[in-house]
């Protein structure tokens, strides 16, 4: 049941979006970056600190609490929704969950009060959907860990304060063995940003290569153990898709506002075209989708924090079809919104391009839907054995 703090926060990460991110939303787009005041406003309201706890100064929302205020957020503009979703989820989740006491206390504040932004650096060059192949080296050196290599597709790799990066720490062990999970503070000599990317959409987040040189990490940025850092890495992923399926949803959700209100404007044939058959196919297959995706999402969302017994589906097999699920009713919602604007839905003019073109990122990162489909079906068919046997 939806409680009425979760209600409280909904609505007000929506008048938020609308006041503060959507009006700048199309500008952004344009001019490839957000404003740099958008990511105060965001973290005043606590945003950045959705999921830590108070204690580390975070609003210690529920995850479900998390994925709808995230979701208006999307709404406004799915690049803010981004960053947003990378801060609370693989970053702080990370050190939330593997970091010690003291690094816990060192980072999460700042985490939640956006004085630091935290990017999430695990693909490669030659690492995406298999990450378990990263080359990025981490080589024991006096009290610390001397790391080289190169990493791809940060989301915030330039304005990040801390990067959760993931390299090799045992040169003979492969696979998701022998990998660590390093906090890099990008102001440290060898941390070097190389080409910002440029992107089909979200093109206002900042989606950079990033090249670590000699970089020195002092032992206190190990994060946990110095070989199960994949394992800590696959555990993170398991909110953060959540996360994106969130993000999804308010593309999907900003798509369907548009196409509906422009669909009972717009008329044709002497009537407004929501009266016709072929439209109101449109909007009824819309709103269900978007309508299940939430569902889902809040399912997984519930149960990302659960620990005990597995089932099925388990949490991580549950986000994977959160994302999943969420990503493709966004592209699917967002491109029939374009077809329903018609030959305007074609045009720069009007909004319902922009999230098109957003929408295919969530198909993507954090694990494409191929990836996806392998994480659930792989789970399919053990929970198969494990019944016949
Ligand atoms: N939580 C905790 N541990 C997990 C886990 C999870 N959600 N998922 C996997 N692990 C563990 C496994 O249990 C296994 O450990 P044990 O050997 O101790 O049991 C280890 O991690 C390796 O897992 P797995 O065997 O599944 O690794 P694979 O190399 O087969 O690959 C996939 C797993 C393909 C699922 C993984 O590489 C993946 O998610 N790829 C997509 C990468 C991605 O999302 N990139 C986005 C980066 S951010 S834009």
């Amino acid at each position: 049941m939806t409680t009425t703090e979760q209600l409280e926060i909904r609505a007000m990460a929506r008048e938020f979006a609308e006041g503060e991110i959507r009006p700048s939303s199309a500008e952004w787009d344009a001019r490839r970056e957000l404003d740099d005041e958008i990511f105060g406003k965001v973290a005043e309201l606590g945003f950045m600190g959705m999921l830590i706890p108070e204690e580390y100064q975070g609003l210690d929302l529920d995850p479900v609490t998390y994925a709808m205020a995230l979701e208006e957020l999307a709404w406004g503009d799915a690049s803010v929704a981004l960053t947003v979703a990378i801060q609370n989820g693989p970053v702080a989740r990370a050190i939330l969950r593997h970091g010690s006491e003291e690094q816990k206390e060192r980072w999460l504040p700042k985490l939640a009060s956006g004085d630091v932004l935290g990017a999430f650096a695990l693909s490669e060059p030659d690492a995406g959907s298999d990450a378990a192949a990263l080359e990025t080296k981490a080589v024991r050196e006096g009290g610390g860990w001397r790391l080289n290599g190169t990493k791809r597709w940060v989301t915030n790799g330039a304005r990040a304060g801390l990067v959760l990066a993931f390299a090799r720490t045992d040169q003979d062990a492969s696979g998701a063995d022998g990998i660590g999970a390093f906090l890099v503070e990008s102001g440290s000599d060898g941390y070097r940003v190389g080409r910002r990317e440029r992107t089909l959409g979200l093109r206002a987040s900042e989606t950079v290569e990033v090249h670590l040189e000699d970089l020195f990490v002092p032992d206190d940025g190990l994060l946990g153990d110095p070989a199960r850092g994949f394992r800590y890495a696959m555990r993170s992923l398991v909110v953060g898709r959540v996360g994106i399926a969130a993000q999804a949803l308010g593309i999907a959700q900003a798509a369907f506002e548009h196409a509906t209100g422009y669909a009972v404007e717009r008329e044709q044939f002497g009537t407004p075209i929501a009266d016709f058959g072929a439209i109101r196919e449109k909007l009824a297959g819309m709103a269900s989708r978007i309508s299940g995706a939430r569902a889902l999402t809040h399912d997984a969302a519930r149960r990302i924090s659960q620990e005990g017994p597995e089932g099925f589906p388990s949490p991580n097999a549950l986000s994977a079809m959160a994302k999943l699920t969420a990503s493709e009713a966004a592209m699917w919602v967002s491109d029939e919104a374009v077809q329903i604007y018609g030959g305007y839905g074609y045009m720069r003019d009007y909004p319902v391009e922009k999230l098109m073109r957003d929408a295919k990122g969530p198909e993507i990162y954090e694990g494409t839907n191929e990836i996806m489909r392998h994480v659930i079906s792989r789970e399919v068919l053990r929970d198969l054995a494990g019944t016949d046997g």
